[in-house]
């Protein structure tokens, strides 16, 4: 059994019993209440999930295991690839699950473990290859994941009848382990088959998934830390976002990790979601087609998004649900840009629309955060790389995103958390609170 395994064991079932005290002896202690507002709204900023694999906090933004994204690429240092700038995924997978930082050794033991489960499966690639070849990328990351369902270790436990509550972590994290390790080569077989030619690399068995990733779909150095960095700034944004808790929610009914994260990843799917970044490349491209390829000034730029704003669509990659300043998932890919593509002229824009994007949304007046998130950079640099297949962004956050999502149904099997089921009541009854005041 890898020690990551047993660390997670002894965690686990140290942890439980704060869970088991909250619930019977503080179960009754309010700690928010909602309005009608928030019925109609979205459940926007209701207390009502419970995670600790990271934390949003409105002004600063994400922290994993309490740890902001400077402190976290700090304490992981020790795991940066040689020659790179970017610590392994396979590390930050272990502190996402764990809490701790891992040895060199405990991360080669994760690094081994993927490496074991990595291989995609023939009748994925045969399922993918039925697919129209023009369906969404997403569709089809999607679609590979439920497919894999029928190897899933936690339904057969479950199906053999004895599986006991406090032992459901354990299958639970043989899928997340097999679904983290497959996902990038899921990921690189849909990219090729698209868009390169249906021409495949083969996975090396010699690199981290970071590094591997970027070889399986054609990219070299340094594009092997693009990876590793947007894996690991996409891994997790709390638990109210739309694919952590579609894939919460799905796992609730004991679900597994394939059903449930395949759900979270049509959620992820959506342009006020996850789409958001290829949006943004979109609306740039659209732009600059506009001027004939030019960099527009400043006054036109403002044009531009008061024309976007003025036909009712949103500015992709500016506004969030939780934040209120800017996203420092944004910041750290400005800084990794500044260092490598300072004069890209794309990057430029995407510097130039952070100085007057936020005041023409708070001139506009709707958004509560005139900031801008993640996806309003993450487009730019893939596309610097040579990714320019837009439609595949997503994907990119979706490999990402995983490892977040997956440590966190780990523990919710581990912590025994509940089949979801928030009440919902009828617009009359509303209406009548409303009348009451
Ligand atoms: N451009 C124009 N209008 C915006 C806006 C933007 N970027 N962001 C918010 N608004 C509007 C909303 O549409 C809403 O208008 P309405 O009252 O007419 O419905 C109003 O401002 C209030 O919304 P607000 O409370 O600030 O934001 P929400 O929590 O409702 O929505 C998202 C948050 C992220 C969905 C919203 O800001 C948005 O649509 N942004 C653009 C898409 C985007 O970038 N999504 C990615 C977010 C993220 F980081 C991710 O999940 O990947």
């Amino acid at each position: 059994e890898s020690t990551l395994k047993q660390v997670l064991k002894q965690k686990i079932e140290a942890f439980r019993p704060r869970i088991q005290k909250l619930n019977k002896e503080f179960g009754e202690v309010v700690i928010d209440k909602v309005n009608i507002g928030q019925a109609i709204g979205g459940a926007r900023d209701v207390r009502c999930l419970v995670t600790d694999i990271s934390y949003l906090d409105p002004q600063e933004g994400i922290r994993f295991r309490g740890k902001t994204i400077p402190e976290t690429f700090e304490a992981l240092k020790a795991h940066v690839v040689p020659g790179g700038e970017m610590p392994t995924v396979e590390s930050f997978f272990y502190f996402l699950l764990t809490g701790e930082i891992p040895t060199k050794e405990q991360a080669q033991e994760v690094f081994a473990e993927f490496k074991k489960r990595e291989a995609l499966p023939q009748y994925v690639i045969d399922v993918l290859r039925a697919m129209p070849r023009d369906s969404h990328p997403m569709a089809m990351f999607s679609a590979g994941i439920v497919t894999m369902q029928r190897e899933s270790v936690f339904a057969k436990r479950y199906g053999e009848g004895n599986l006991k509550k406090t032992d459901m972590w354990d299958p639970m994290y043989e899928d997340a382990m097999t679904l983290v390790a497959r996902l990038p080569v899921l990921a690189a077989y849909i990219y090729r088959m698209k868009y390169k030619g249906d021409t495949h690399i083969a996975s090396d068995a010699s690199l981290d998934l970071g590094g591997n990733f970027a070889k399986m779909i054609g990219q070299v150095k340094p594009y092997d830390d693009v990876a590793r960095m947007y894996f690991i700034l996409h891994s997790d944004h709390e638990s109210g976002n739309v694919s952590a808790h579609t894939s919460h929610l799905v796992a609730s009914a004991l679900s597994d990790a394939y059903y449930s994260y395949s759900a979270g990843i049509n959620g992820l799917a959506g342009p006020l979601h996850g789409l958001a970044n290829q949006e943004v490349l979109g609306w740039i491209q659209q732009t600059m087609k506009k001027l004939n390829n030019q960099v527009p000034s400043k006054e036109q730029l403002k044009q531009f998004l008061w024309d976007t704003l003025n036909s009712g669509q949103v500015i992709p990659g500016y506004g969030h649900a939780v934040l209120r300043k800017t996203d420092p998932r944004y910041t750290a890919q400005n800084e990794f840009a500044k260092k490598h593509l300072p004069n890209d002229p794309l990057f430029q824009l995407v510097n130039m629309i952070y100085e007057v994007a936020p005041g023409v949304l708070t001139e506009h007046g709707k958004t509560k955060n005139p900031w801008p998130n993640v996806d309003a950079h993450s487009g730019v640099i893939q596309w610097y790389y040579g990714v320019r297949e837009w439609d595949f962004y997503t994907v990119l956050f979706g490999v990402g995103r995983a490892l977040g999502v997956l440590a966190n149904l780990v523990w919710d099997r581990g912590l025994g958390y509940a089949i979801e089921r928030p009440k919902s009541v009828t617009t009359e009854m509303l209406e009548k609170w409303a009348h009451e005041g």
